[in-house]
């Protein structure tokens, strides 16, 4: 039996190749593999999942691959979180809702949809609005489900200043409301975005979640 680190190491590659071939079956038993062979689905998106798209981006970047293989990759990963819905929708509700949404003009949203599915898992209900979302429209969003947090997501840095617009007006409406932010515009270095923002706490992965979860909304 391969111990964690292999297991992570062989299905990233096999996921990563499937991926790049458009195989979305391949991908889906690859994934559903891996979680029967004992891993949650917090280390099937940070290991295997981010890891393959962080991959694919490298090889965008690089002209390796065509723009068309990399919206197919992203196409299959969203289609195979789809398919994992079942192990991450909860029976018990704790009575908590969480909003996800990614700033104006941020097209990426894989991050964040796995944000609200850690969040789901948890037994919030969680409100993912996907890319691009108005501020004017996530403000009216969250006057009618009064979430307890909202989880924002940036991975453009250009576009820093739309984070801190939103931020600013959520912060103004709803002081009650804890606000989380994360995404790839943190990856080099937080600090200088975070004193733009004010009151935020910022996370970078799906693991600090977790344990961010466990700690601030103890039930
Ligand atoms: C797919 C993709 C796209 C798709 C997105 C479609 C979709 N459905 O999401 C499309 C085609 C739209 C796109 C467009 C662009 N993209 Co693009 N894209 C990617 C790619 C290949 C994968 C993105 C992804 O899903 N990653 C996987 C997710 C899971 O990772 P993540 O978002 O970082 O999320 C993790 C953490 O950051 C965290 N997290 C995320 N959000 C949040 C929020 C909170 C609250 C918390 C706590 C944590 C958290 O949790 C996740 C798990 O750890 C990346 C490569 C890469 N390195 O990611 C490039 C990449 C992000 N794109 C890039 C670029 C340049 C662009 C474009 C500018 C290209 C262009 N010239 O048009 C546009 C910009 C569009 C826009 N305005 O947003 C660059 C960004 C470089 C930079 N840092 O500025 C990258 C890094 C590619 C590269 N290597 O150069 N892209």
């Amino acid at each position: 039996m391969p111990d964690a680190s292999n297991r992570h190491d062989i299905s990233f590659k096999l996921f990563l190749d499937a991926l790049l071939a458009g195989d979305r079956p391949a991908c889906s038993s690859i994934a559903w593999a891996y979680l029967d062979s004992g891993e949650p689905i917090i280390s099937l998106y940070e290991h295997i999942i981010t890891r393959s798209l962080y991959e694919v981006g490298r090889l965008w970047e690089f002209n390796r691959i065509s723009v068309a293989t990399e919206h197919m990759a992203t196409a299959i990963a969203e289609a195979i979180m789809n398919e994992l819905y079942p192990r991450v929708v909860q029976t018990t509700h704790i009575g908590r809702a969480m909003v996800a949404a990614c700033v104006e003009s941020e097209e990426h949203q894989v991050g964040i949809k796995m944000v609200a599915d850690i969040f789901e898992m948890r037994g919030w209900d969680a409100y993912f609005l996907g890319a691009n979302i108005p501020t004017g429209e996530l403000m009216s969003f969250i006057r009618t489900r009064r979430p307890s947090l909202v989880a924002l997501s940036l991975a453009i840095y250009f576009n820093v200043p739309l984070l801190a617009h939103m931020v600013a007006a959520l912060r103004s409406a709803f002081p009650e409301i804890s606000v989380l932010v994360g995404g790839q515009a943190f990856s080099h270095g937080p600090d200088v975005i975070l004193r733009a923002l004010g009151e935020v706490k910022h996370l970078p992965n799906l693991y600090s979640i977790e344990e961010y979860i466990t700690h601030e909304w103890r039930e």
